[in-house]
């Protein structure tokens, strides 16, 4: 199936069974599968004005504005108010659905809008899923202060970040138009983090399928705790599925 069609598919499904009647707040992310849920909801011809569609970044914004659709900031959420239903991309899922995100650098905002929903539906077309993370999406994308991302980069590489080759991890560098460094919308650097081998569900471990996982194989949610906790990380473009932590 060609991919924009799965992709279209895929968010005609998760709107049609997971939009709720009567949203106040809706999380809406970033990538280009998303612009397909839009449409979805656009669609549905529900009286969208009282809803509040929560943007992840920049383009996220863009996207809900140009649908005529209302934009609240994350920052005027009414306290303690959850937001009902936030929908959004990945780059890879694995069977816990477990996911890679940060694809597109929109990781922070869309980690703030996931984990202050009531559900977070993840839209994603039949390439993105694979047993394990890191299957076939050879990175973990990471958020990182740009003075410290020299420092992150060296860490990166003693918890054993490499590619096959031996490279890595980087920074994301310009498209073709920026030299250097990608900004991401809060001014800070992405580092992309290859590690040698696909991550480990919980179930591999408990499973006991991997016995004793090799020096360089991680778990993911072990992974996402270890990379959140070095200084001048921001977010780490892990999102644990339902059975996992908030990491
Ligand atoms: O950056 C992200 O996590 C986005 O959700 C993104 O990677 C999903 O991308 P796509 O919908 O354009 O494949």
């Amino acid at each position: 199936v060609e991919i924009e069609t799965a992709k279209r598919a895929a968010a005609q499904l998760a709107v049609k069974n997971h939009f709720p009647d009567d949203p106040r707040f809706v999380g809406i992310g970033s990538g280009t599968t998303i612009v397909y849920v839009v449409e979805a909801i656009k669609e549905l011809g529900h009286d969208l004005s009282r809803v509040g569609f929560v943007p992840t970044g920049y383009q996220s914004k863009q996207l809900v504005i140009n649908a005529g659709l209302v934009p609240i900031e994350f920052d005027a959420l009414p306290d303690g108010v959850m937001v009902d239903i936030a929908f959004d991309g990945a780059d890879e899922v694995d069977d816990e659905l477990n996911c890679i995100k940060g694809g597109g650098a929109c990781l922070y905002q869309e980690k703030m809008v996931a984990m202050r929903s009531k559900e977070f539906i993840c839209v994603a077309d039949y390439r993105k899923l694979q047993s394990r993370l890191l299957t076939k999406w050879p990175t973990v994308p990471i958020e990182v202060e740009p003075k410290a991302a020299r420092q992150v980069m060296a860490r990166l590489k003693v918890l054993g970040s490499k590619s096959a080759a031996g490279k890595g991890p980087f920074l994301r560098e310009g498209a073709i138009l920026k030299a250097g460094p990608i900004k991401t919308d809060q001014d800070f650097f992405i580092v992309d983090a290859p590690f040698p081998e696909p991550l480990l569900t919980s179930a591999d471990l408990a499973g006991g399928t991997v016995a004793n996982p090799v020096k360089g194989v991680w778990e993911v949610e072990e992974l996402a705790r270890t990379i959140k906790d070095i200084n001048g990380v921001l977010a780490v473009g892990l999102f644990c599925g339902p059975t996992g932590p908030e990491a």
